[in-house]
């Protein structure tokens, strides 16, 4: 029996990376190191200041914590600038529909992202009325792969982590439901997600029948 559903933001509901990369990019720019969208992934599903680290390991530099600092709070400004830009038309194919069709089966919905940000993307998307519970990367201390952020929402819920199901499009975060006993679907490339439970390529390709064969 499936009580509980935990999403991933960025990449599951809403393409954040594109305002993650432009923003990231900018910076780059500004320290004069080279990045690209490949490089982007690489930040997919990692925190803010890991990000950071991988830019800054990308373009051999090194920089004492409050530069850093410093650095982490600029991008995130530039990156709000869009994010509060945002409006439901950028919800990804599917979602809503699938969450919808999920309240109407009494199955809990609940949040399980890195960004702290994500409350305001939420709010522009008009989501945040369909969530029972949000936890987010202000209410977590260790990153995915670590099952933190997904345990913290089952129990939110009330739910048993055997009995929920995380859809994620991170490897990293395929990990850490797997890690939190939970079942997972992953969203994107079945070679990279090769661990989670069933992949599709989006949520407009998940029903409650395909939840139910997990
Ligand atoms: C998202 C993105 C990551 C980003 C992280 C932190 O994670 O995928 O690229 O670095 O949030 O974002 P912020 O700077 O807003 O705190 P998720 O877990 O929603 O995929
Ligand atoms: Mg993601």
């Amino acid at each position: 029996m499936i009580e509980a559903c935990i999403f991933d933001l960025d990449g599951v509901i809403v393409d954040t990376a594109r305002y993650h990369y432009i923003a990231w990019k900018e910076l780059a720019d500004e320290l004069g190191i080279e990045f690209t969208e490949k490089d982007n992934e690489r930040l997919k599903g990692v925190s803010r200041m890991r990000s950071l680290d991988i830019l800054l390991e990308i373009g051999g530099l090194t920089l004492p914590p409050q530069k850093k600092e410093e650095l982490a709070q600029k991008k995130n400004e530039n990156y709000r600038s869009y994010i509060l830009k945002m409006t439901p038309e950028e919800i990804l194919p599917g979602a809503l529909k699938f969450i919808r069709e999920l309240k109407n089966n009494d199955i809990l919905i609940a949040l399980g992202s890195a960004s702290k940000n994500a409350m305001t993307i939420l709010d522009r998307l008009e989501l945040t009325p369909w969530f029972d519970a949000i936890i987010d990367g202000t209410k977590v201390t260790a990153a995915k792969p670590d099952p933190e952020v997904f345990l913290k929402g089952a129990e939110a819920l009330n739910a048993n982590p055997a009995n929920c199901v995380v859809f994620e499009d991170a490897e990293a975060g395929v990990e850490a439901a797997l890690r939190g006993g939970m079942k997972c679907v992953g969203i994107g490339s079945p070679k990279t997600l090769s661990k989670a439970h069933l992949v599709v390529s989006g949520l407009h390709e998940m029903n409650i029948t395909k939840l139910s064969q997990l």
